[in-house]
């Protein structure tokens, strides 16, 4: 019988490999994004290096709802080649018996050798817990692969643990003159459908959007997810009110929650079904910090604004904005409405003149449109 020969890879190359798995994990954990509860998106890439080219043995990704999570289900599908296989997986495995063992102990039980991870957990139960219980256990650890990648992919579930508020996106749709729309226009079609689409799959991964009483009144939106096969992921829809609102809108009762500081002025939609959270004001305005502490509590990680102008100016003026997406249309106000009989509603942001202190992330042509992702670096 032939002695079985060991594969040396080169430093260069495992470094080059690592990468690339890692990325995979990243890019798996992505498929559950705004779909696993209070639980982090996670992924897990397990490889086998015994052969003359690595192989995938397994995949997952933390499952919708949020358990299993992502090692277990790249386990369950590895089975016994899981045995001396390098594991990559978004963050730390966690330590602490939830419905099942703790990832960690699954990963030394199954043999894995080596695990590399993206990020440490900032969970209290985990937070270098579930890299110790691996050392203890003889396996190779090394954290903090594409780490900045992975910050940004898991930024709601950061932002909730870290902060004890949900990651704030505000997403305002303008011409290419600047504007949000007309008084008594109602919705004008500012964008075409491939922003549309893109906007849909953002409140996908949004576990909550918030909207001002005025677009709600004023544009009678529906605020769901309408992609084919999508439907039943469509978020939580908050509306910031100080007064009561109308019965004939597209929005049934029982599908919002209400935020105003006054609960009598809402009775009629309590009533029927709506959800009230009662924040206090401070100078004549909600206070929208503590409003994002109390959704935090409620488990809400990730907050898509989605107007109207007010809103996201009094969002921007409290600081509150942690990421910002502007859709550029390329007709100007005038080409969808006549200016000289409508009152404009300006955007509160422009790209031509943004502070400094948003960065851009991201840019996308969609059809006509142009779509610009900043991130705010509170540092800068
Ligand atoms: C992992 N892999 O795929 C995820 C992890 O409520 P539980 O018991 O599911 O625990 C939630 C915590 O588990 C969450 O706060 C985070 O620390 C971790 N999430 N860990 O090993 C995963 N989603
Ligand atoms: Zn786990």
């Amino acid at each position: 019988m032939v002695a079985e020969q060991k594969i040396i890879i080169s430093e260069s190359d495992q470094k080059a490999f690592d990468e690339r798995f890692m990325a995979v994990s990243l890019r798996y954990a992505y498929r559950h994004r705004g779909l696993t509860g209070t639980n982090p998106a996670v992924g897990t890439v397990l490889v086998d290096f015994s052969k003359a080219i690595p192989e995938i043995v397994g995949v997952g990704a933390t499952a919708i709802g949020g358990r299993p999570h992502a090692e277990a289900v790249a386990l369950k599908e590895a089975g016994d080649r899981a045995r001396g296989a390098t594991a990559y997986v978004s963050l730390e495995p966690c330590a602490h018996h939830g419905g099942t063992p703790p990832c960690a102990e699954a990963l030394i039980k199954a043999g894995v050798v080596r695990v590399v991870t993206a990020y440490v957990d900032p969970d209290q139960r985990v937070d270098g817990k579930g890299h110790q219980m691996l050392r203890d256990a003889q396996i190779t650890v090394e954290s903090g692969l594409l780490n900045n990648q992975a910050a940004w992919d898991m930024r709601g579930y950061l932002s909730r643990v870290k902060y004890g508020r949900p990651h704030v996106m505000l997403k305002i749709a303008m011409t290419r003159d600047g504007f949000m729309g007309a008084h008594g226009k109602g919705q004008i079609k500012i964008t075409g459908v491939e922003a549309k689409r893109q906007t849909h799959l953002m409140r996908m991964q949004s576990d909550a959007i918030l909207v001002g009483a005025h677009t709600v009144v004023e544009d009678n939106p529906q605020l769901s997810v309408r992609l084919a096969g999508l439907e039943q992921f469509s978020p939580k829809i908050f509306v910031l009110s100080n007064s009561s609102l109308p019965n004939d809108l597209k929005l049934q009762q029982g599908q919002v929650t209400l935020i105003g500081s006054d609960r009598k002025a809402h009775k009629e939609w309590i009533a029927k079904g709506a959800g009230f959270l009662g924040i206090e004001q401070q100078e004549g305005l909600l206070c929208l910090a503590d409003m994002l502490e109390d959704m935090a509590a409620l488990g809400i990680a990730s907050l898509m604004v989605e107007g109207g102008a007010t809103t996201a100016q009094h969002f921007l003026e409290a600081g509150l904005v942690d990421e910002l997406v502007l859709y550029e249309a390329s007709k100007k106000l005038a080409e969808l409405v006549d200016v000289n009989k409508v009152d404009a509603i300006a955007a509160p942001v422009n790209a031509s003149h943004l502070d400094e202190k948003w960065h851009l992330v991201e840019e996308q042509s969609l059809g006509q449109d142009l779509m610009k992702r900043y991130k705010y670096k509170k540092d800068a």
